[in-house]
């Protein structure tokens, strides 16, 4: 498929990246993780658009809105992943093929944060890869709307 769309969504908070707890999530800020996941969409020749929000509304209504414009969809829910079923909801509802991101292992955090509502309806998980997992992302959706 040519001319692959991909929506970035992130959530509450990934706005702050490289400003606070920079010892779980980095010291790049969210601007630079806007740079690099353009980058690497460029190289693969995928138009991706960031979005990012702090309110679940605004993340369902994206979602919603990526139906008939995006091929595709990677999202880092943030900590609407362990709480949203509107969210996880919204990505039943587009049926668009999903990917999970998170930037740190939540595997090996709080207990909390060990149910994923939205991985529910995502193809695969990347987490704990910082960045590298967006690309990972973004390289995954490729090869499956490629075939
Ligand atoms: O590891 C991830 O990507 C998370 O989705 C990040 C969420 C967290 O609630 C999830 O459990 C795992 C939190 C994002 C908060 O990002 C901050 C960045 C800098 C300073 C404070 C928060």
């Amino acid at each position: 498929m040519n001319n692959l769309r991909i929506l970035v969504i992130n959530g509450p908070n990934i706005n702050m990246l490289g400003i606070r707890e920079k010892d779980i999530y980095g010291k790049t800020d969210y601007s630079d993780l806007v740079a690099f996941i353009e980058a690497q969409a460029a190289k693969m020749g995928i138009k991706a658009d960031c979005f990012q929000s702090n309110h679940e509304g605004d993340l369902v209504d994206a979602i919603q809105k990526a139906f008939g414009k995006y091929d595709g969809i990677v999202i880092n829910p943030a900590a609407y992943t362990h709480t949203s079923i509107a969210i996880l909801d919204a990505l039943k509802a587009v049926d668009l093929p999903a990917v999970e991101v998170h930037l740190s292992d939540i595997s090996q955090r709080e207990d909390f944060r060990q149910i994923s509502y939205a991985g529910r309806a995502c193809e695969k998980t990347y987490m704990g890869l910082g960045f590298e997992g967006y690309k990972k992302a973004l390289e995954y959706l490729k090869e499956g709307l490629s075939k």
